[in-house]
């Protein structure tokens, strides 16, 4: 029997590393997150965390043994080291590395024999045998046999008041037997959900990429539908709802003005990629993707048609967007449609004054009642609570005619029997 694991070394301490280092510091594991922003070590250090998370700075003011550190020497301390760095994608939608690149390159020189590296950083099967395991072997090393590679594909969902990085099943992959028992003996650790350990580090690999896409392609489905319903006079929403009576065999989702997130607009190009370079062309996955990415555009359509019927156009009109953030009552931003939707706005000579109260960074006031004054329509981006119980009183208070709701957010019901002219994404 191995000496057991005690330590275990987290490379990025974002929304997927912080919370995992604090989650095996809970556990009693002698914990090192180290991460290149220098800024966010000093933070940490602090007792603070570089975003919103309440259950997560719980666990950094009660968290003992752990420290931060910009030093990758600190590796060679370590039985485990696991990669959670971020894997976004370039303009032209192929995976970008880069950061998974470093990363690997960062720990080598520390690597030892015994030790077992884990990657939870989201990406399209195969990357951990090509890509990952050269640079970790670099220095002599062989993965399987002095070192260990497993895969074990992050599942954080920000925001969620449910699920968090303890209760979340997992999937894990690894290069053999060995690093595969290393690994799950971390996770069965620290988890109380269950660990599944899958056949290889592709197989792994692929279940990420699967489930976001699975998400991605059922939002398009329902995107498209209210495309379809807005010319048919149909509510989409009421439709999603009624079919989400079906006990079985049926899940909802729902339309709206875009897909954000560094996961679901990411994660299937990272398959569709792959494939392709492997001599498969995605159909499926890429028209979904491209259904997704003209929702932005279908909203401001929807807004240039509202204002439109009230004698009004875009060009000159002041137009208050809501919502920076890629979802509602959090500040995370990342590949949010609602840049694209500004964009829009701008290039057709409107207005744009914008208020996120989670986003200050990319709010043009501070205030909701500073984004409503003088504004002549509001797009809603995003479902923050605040916005959701924006009433028809409120708006006439602001003398405001065009509601375009593009989270479908608000109670429909209320604006249709009130003088205001309202449309939603499918409704
Ligand atoms: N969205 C829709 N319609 C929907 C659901 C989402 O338009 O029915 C949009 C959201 O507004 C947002 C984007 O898609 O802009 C992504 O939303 P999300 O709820 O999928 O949020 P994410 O990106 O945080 O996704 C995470 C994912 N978790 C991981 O990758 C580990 C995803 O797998 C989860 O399914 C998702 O959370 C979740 O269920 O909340």
């Amino acid at each position: 029997m191995s000496d057991p694991l005690k330590t275990i070394c987290v490379i990025g301490l974002g929304y997927v590393g912080l919370p995992l280092a604090l989650l095996s510091a809970r556990k009693g594991w002698n914990v090192i997150g180290i991460d290149i922003n220098a800024e966010r070590i000093g933070l940490l250090q602090a007792g603070k965390i570089p975003f919103q998370d309440e259950l997560v700075l719980s666990w950094l003011s009660q968290a003992a043994n752990i420290t931060f550190t910009c030093d990758f020497q600190a590796v060679a301390t370590a039985d485990v080291i696991v990669i959670c760095v971020p894997t976004p994608v370039h303009e032209d939608n192929r995976p970008d590395l880069g950061p998974v690149i470093q990363a690997s390159q960062g720990i080598a020189p520390y690597l030892h024999p015994g030790q077992v590296v884990i990657l939870e950083s989201t990406v399209n099967p195969g990357i951990s045998e090509t890509v990952v395991q050269p640079l970790l072997e670099e220095r002599g090393l062989r993965v399987g046999h002095d070192i260990y590679l497993a895969h074990c594909p992050e599942r954080i969902n920000p925001g969620d008041p449910r699920f968090n990085v303890e209760n979340i099943a997992r999937v894990l992959g690894a290069s053999d037997e060995v690093g595969l028992d290393k690994a799950a003996e971390f996770y069965e650790s620290i988890l109380t959900a269950p660990v599944r350990r899958m056949g290889s580090l592709k197989e792994a690999e692929a279940v990420k990429v699967v489930e976001n896409s699975f998400r991605d392609i059922n939002i398009a489905f329902v995107n498209e539908l209210a495309k379809s319903f807005s010319k048919l006079g149909i509510d989409v929403v009421n439709v999603i709802d009624g079919a989400a009576t079906k006990p079985f065999a049926f899940m909802p989702h729902y339309p709206g003005c875009g897909v954000g997130g560094h996961c679901i607009p990411v994660d299937p190009y990272y398959l569709i990629e792959y494939a392709k370079s492997n001599g498969f062309h995605h159909d499926f996955l890429s028209l979904a993707r491209r259904i997704n990415s003209d929702m932005p555009a279908f909203a401001v359509e929807q807004l240039k048609s509202a204002l439109n019927d009230n004698q009004m156009s875009l060009n000159g009109s002041r137009i208050a967007v809501l919502g920076v953030a890629y979802k509602a009552d959090i500040g995370d931003y990342r590949e949010s449609p609602a840049f694209e939707i500004i964009d829009h706005l701008k290039a057709q000579q409107a207005e744009v004054v914008v208020f996120d109260p989670y986003v200050p960074k990319f709010s043009s006031v501070p205030t909701l009642e500073d984004a409503l004054t003088r504004a002549d329509a509001v797009l809603i981006t995003t479902a923050h609570k605040q916005f959701k119980n924006l009433t028809p009183e409120i708006f006439q208070r602001y003398n405001i005619k065009v509601i375009v709701d593009g989270r479908n957010c608000l109670d429909k019901q209320q604006y249709l029997e009130s003088r205001l002219c309202y449309r939603g994404i499918g409704r």
